[in-house]
């Protein structure tokens, strides 16, 4: 049987768009038809650089002239909540960028409005595909270690990222609601849900608005507690933007991957080995982007073969929340001195 071509539209033509309709151009089985985006200079600049000729300044006019198997929504938060109940009154599968909402009941409002469609809500929360934090889970998944008690996540950067992303540097929250989202994602991909949390978070930089430093203390369902920090205002010997490293100690041995993708796994007592799990560079992907890149790529074909499943995606609206909740917590710690937080699961 021939695969059928999956016709999608992206929503927002703005700095990482790119890289989904890079990614979209690659994957099989799968053409975005249309574009919209309310700023006409950016919708005119995709259009000629991808070849995309149906464009629209409106949502609404997309949704109600094309026949779409999927939207994806690459906007910024404040515009998520009312694209994705649009798409879910159209009855149209939706992937909607991270930080999925600005607030928890807006979060909860999406899942319902597609619940009540009937439609699949993938938020693009592609962190947990890069290979590296795959090449990981698949460590713990082969018991190599033993069961892990602790685990550190880490991503400390002075990296240039309000260039790129202006907006980073006017909003009054910063690294936990943009950065830190995907290192606590990894955090529950990697040891599971949360019990409870504290946080601290301050800002370096006085150049910019929101908090650039931040550290959680989390106590795992399981029993093993976690450490999440992120910084951007760290400016370290070797700038190693974007990786995130992973420090994780079992019961039989310890896995830590440090720079450069490389993923060392020793077991108490015997063997050493380590692993390069570094990204393969697409010919659309300029370092040091390549590894965010193919994680784009990675976690859009998992959105097309749950389709194709017809399974719920792994970073769901409702799997989603429950990073959402981290966040919004880590800055309700953080601002009553550190007071420990206990979690509810979202479902
Ligand atoms: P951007 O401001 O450069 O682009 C957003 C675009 O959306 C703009 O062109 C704007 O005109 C358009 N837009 C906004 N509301 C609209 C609406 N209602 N209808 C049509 N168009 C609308 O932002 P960006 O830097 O590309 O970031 C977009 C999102 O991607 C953000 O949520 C950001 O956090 C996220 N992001 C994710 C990653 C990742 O690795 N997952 C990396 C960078 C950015
Ligand atoms: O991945 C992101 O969401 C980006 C960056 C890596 C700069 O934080 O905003």
């Amino acid at each position: 049987n021939p695969v059928k071509t999956r016709k999608g539209a992206l929503i927002g033509c703005g700095f990482f768009s790119k890289n989904h309709l890079h990614a979209w151009q690659q994957l099989e089985g799968v053409e975005i038809v249309a574009l919209c985006d309310a700023n006409a200079q950016r919708l005119q600049e995709a259009s000629t650089e991808f070849g995309i000729t149906k464009v629209y300044a409106s949502a609404e006019d997309l949704l109600a002239r094309e026949a779409l198997d999927f939207v994806d929504i690459a906007t910024t938060a404040a515009s998520h909540r009312s694209l994705v109940e649009m798409a879910a009154r159209h009855g149209v599968p939706c992937i909607c960028q991270k930080p999925f909402a600005n607030t928890l009941d807006d979060a909860v409002a999406m899942i319902q409005a597609c619940r009540k469609a009937g439609v699949p809500l993938m938020v693009h929360e592609n962190f947990r595909w890069q290979s590296s934090i795959q090449a990981v889970r698949k460590a713990l998944d082969e018991d190599h270690i033993g069961q892990p008690f602790w685990g550190r996540v880490s991503f400390r950067s002075a990296y240039d990222v309000f260039s790129g992303q202006p907006y980073l540097a006017t909003e009054d929250r910063f690294i936990l609601q943009d950065l830190g989202i995907h290192i606590i994602d990894i955090a529950r991909f990697l040891f599971g849900e949360v019990a409870t949390m504290s946080a601290s978070a301050t800002r370096i930089n006085p150049k910019i608005r929101g908090e650039d430093v931040a550290t959680l203390l989390m106590k795992h369902t399981s029993g093993l507690t976690s450490v999440v920090d992120c910084s951007y205002a760290t400016a370290n010997t070797r700038e190693l933007f974007p990786q995130t490293l992973i420090e994780i100690d079992g019961a039989l041995g310890t896995l830590r991957l440090g720079a450069d993708y490389q993923l060392t796994i020793h077991v108490k007592g015997g063997a050493t080995q380590v692993v390069d799990c570094a990204p393969p560079l697409h010919d659309w992907a300029q370092r040091p982007w390549h590894n965010i890149q193919d994680s784009v790529l990675n976690i859009q074909a998992h959105w097309l073969q749950c389709l194709t499943d017809a399974r719920e995606p792994q970073t769901s609206g409702v799997d989603n929340l429950n990073t959402l909740v981290l966040v919004e917590k880590a800055y309700e710690s953080a601002a009553h001195q550190q007071t420990t937080i206990d979690i509810q699961k979202a479902t």
